[in-house]
């Protein structure tokens, strides 16, 4: 990889990859694009508009660039996903089949985000392996579940190198998520730094796979690095750092801030979305096959977190440079 091309940059995200993109490979070697102007120049360096709904758009963005590996971030997530249904298939769906399309032509390499939210319920939703069956029941998680199938086929059929992550879960200070079940981590984290308190809207007992950011962004890259000859699998693979509660979390929480409370005011979308993935995932063939590997754990993101809100702003702006 020498020359990039995000897809919806100024994500939660979107945000740290650029950043990190461009330590590595040069500022002008990394093009910044989002549907949203002021959030991709917001990050700095070379940056354009893009709408990923917009076929042609994409196929010129490429050749304008000419990116070796395109990170494809652009998605609506769960919860504003059920909210607009059909927004979501447009963007999630359409938008990944027109940057297939423009990949085939004109050659980069595609990474795609995937989910843990592209499983389902009907499947035992402890330790769910790679290959389980996919049958979620959220136009988010079916987008993605189809995506990957789609990416698939694009790289068997006409030799796009495709390759994918379902990341669970995302923590993170710089920028904010948006539009997620599990955003609720961040917010509650948030919270007890500025107040000392939050309002969770799912159950304290709700289990779900988490990674923190520095962990997903270096997934990310690592895998568009691996030799394809060590890949079986490409679309997309499990890969998890941590799971906890909403009660864990706030007993982690009250190890540095003694004074959190978190209490709890259930959203019945969030809850059942939250009780239709799984509780924990196996990554053992992504950490077979490209060598994956978590850095932080419960106890490490929440201090590093924690810490990161605390500092002033242009002091936690700091982004890694090695993978
Ligand atoms: C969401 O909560 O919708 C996302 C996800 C798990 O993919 N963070």
């Amino acid at each position: 990889m020498k020359r990039a091309l995000v897809i919806g940059a100024g994500g939660q995200v979107g945000t740290e990859l650029v950043a990190a993109l461009r330590g590595l490979y040069g500022q002008e070697n990394v093009l910044a694009t989002d549907l949203r102007r002021q959030a991709a120049a917001g990050l700095g360096g070379p940056c354009a508009p893009l709408d990923c709904t917009d076929g042609e758009a994409v196929l010129a963005a490429m050749r304008r660039f000419r990116p070796d590996t395109v990170f494809h971030l652009a998605a609506l997530l769960s919860v504003t996903g059920e909210a607009r249904p059909q927004l979501a298939y447009r963007v999630n769906l359409g938008g990944l089949v027109n940057v297939l399309e423009a990949a085939r032509t004109e050659g980069p390499a595609i990474f795609f985000a995937s989910t843990i939210a592209s499983f389902g319920p009907s499947i035992p939703l402890d330790l769910v392996p790679q290959d389980a069956a996919q049958r979620p029941t959220t136009m988010y998680g079916i987008t993605k579940a189809a995506g990957e199938m789609i990416c698939d086929y694009y790289h068997l059929r006409f030799g796009v190198d495709t390759r994918g992550l379902r990341f669970p879960g995302l923590i993170s200070h710089m920028a904010e998520p948006g539009g997620g079940t599990t955003d609720y981590a961040v917010e509650a984290i948030r919270g007890a730094v500025a107040h000392g308190a939050y309002t969770c809207p799912l159950r304290a007992d709700t289990q779900l796979d988490m990674m923190y950011m520095p962990d997903a962004i270096r997934a990310a890259v690592e895998l568009m690095q691996a030799d394809p000859s060590r890949l079986t699998h490409r679309n997309a693979f499990n890969v998890t750092a941590m799971q906890f509660t909403p009660r864990s979390l706030a007993k982690e929480i009250t190890r540095h801030l003694p004074h959190f409370r978190m209490d709890y005011r259930v959203d019945p979308l969030r809850q059942s979305i939250a009780d239709s993935w799984p509780r924990r995932i196996d990554d053992s063939v992504a950490r077979e096959e490209w060598g994956w590997t978590e850095k932080y754990d419960l106890a490490a993101m929440t201090a590093d977190m924690i810490a990161s809100l605390r500092r002033p702003k242009s002091a936690s702006a700091a982004f890694p440079t090695s993978v």
